[in-house]
């Protein structure tokens, strides 16, 4: 897998910072944006910046690339003023430049949060009613919807990774079934940029954990096989929480505290 020009949007991000040198291997050139300042370009990277809601700027960003590794926007909860020019209009001017710059394949780091309100007690598939938890997660449902019309229409295609929680190791309960790690974040990168035909695809973004909400069956033709498991920290985190309410939301919901956050109450 070697891409002529890659371009990884939110690069001063957490995950943006942790992928940025482990991309480097499958381009010639990797090409770094966000509206924060990044670490100046070393060999074979370029450093732009380039807000995702300034057209111009992303119609500039998209010259020359081949595929988009789409990181950048609002990463949590927000009032819904914050959320729309990040993760709405800049979804749109960023698909709106890759197809004007004939980009072929963008994969979008979407979230479990479309589907939050769905129950802890629940496994589903990928192409289940989206029950968004957050003006985070809407905007994210409004970026897959975005993927596969400009699939349908235009023919570019995305993987939509609806990530769990990408952290370099497991933190509370609710990350034994929302898990990603690291390396396998890397594997379904390199998945969703290689498969031959993916169309738009949704994949959810977890390690092989053994409590888990969601059924990537619909997904499998990406190829994606994790080889990592939050199973080892379960017991160290089960003692530290051993006890958990399950009439509390964060306990009810697969989306956990971002089901009562935002302007609403919620009980
Ligand atoms: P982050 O908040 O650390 O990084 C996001 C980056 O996007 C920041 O560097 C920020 O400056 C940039 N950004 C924000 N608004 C922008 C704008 N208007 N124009 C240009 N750049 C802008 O988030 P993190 O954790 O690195 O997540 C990266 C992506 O993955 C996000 O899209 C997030 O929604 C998604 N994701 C992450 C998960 C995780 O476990 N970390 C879980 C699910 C989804
Ligand atoms: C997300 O979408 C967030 O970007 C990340 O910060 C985590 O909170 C993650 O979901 C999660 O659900 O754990």
């Amino acid at each position: 897998l070697r891409f002529k020009r890659l371009l990884l949007t939110g690069a001063a991000g957490t995950l943006g910072r942790m992928l940025r040198p482990r991309l480097k291997r499958y381009c010639e050139t990797l090409r770094v944006s966000d509206l924060a300042a990044m670490e100046p370009a070393g060999d074979g990277e370029e450093v732009v910046i380039a807000p995702l809601e300034d057209e111009a700027a992303m119609l500039a960003l998209l010259e020359g690339v081949d595929a988009v590794l789409h990181f950048g926007g609002v990463s949590v909860e927000k009032p819904f003023s914050t959320v729309l020019p990040a993760n709405i209009v800049g979804a749109y001017n960023l698909y709106e430049a890759a197809r004007r710059q004939g980009t072929k394949r963008i994969v979008f780091a979407s979230s479990n949060h479309v589907t939050g309100f769905y129950g802890q007690g629940e496994t589903i598939l990928a192409n289940v009613v989206p029950r968004p938890d957050s003006f985070y997660g809407l905007s994210k449902a409004f970026g897959e919807n975005l993927a596969q019309y400009y699939f349908d229409r235009h023919g570019l295609e995305t993987v939509s990774i609806r990530i769990g929680s990408c952290l370099p190791e497991p933190q509370d309960r609710r990350h034994l079934a929302s898990w990603l790690s690291h390396d396998d974040m890397e594997r379904l990168l390199v998945a969703a940029l290689s498969a031959p035909v993916v169309g738009h695809s949704i994949v959810y973004g977890c390690s092989d954990n053994r409590t888990t909400w969601w059924d990537n069956a619909q997904g499998r033709h990406v190829g994606y096989r994790p080889q990592d498991s939050s199973e080892p920290w379960r017991a160290q985190l089960e003692a530290q929480q051993p006890h958990i309410d399950p009439t509390r939301p964060e306990a009810r919901y697969q989306g956990g505290v971002f089901v009562t956050q935002g302007p609403f109450p919620f009980a």
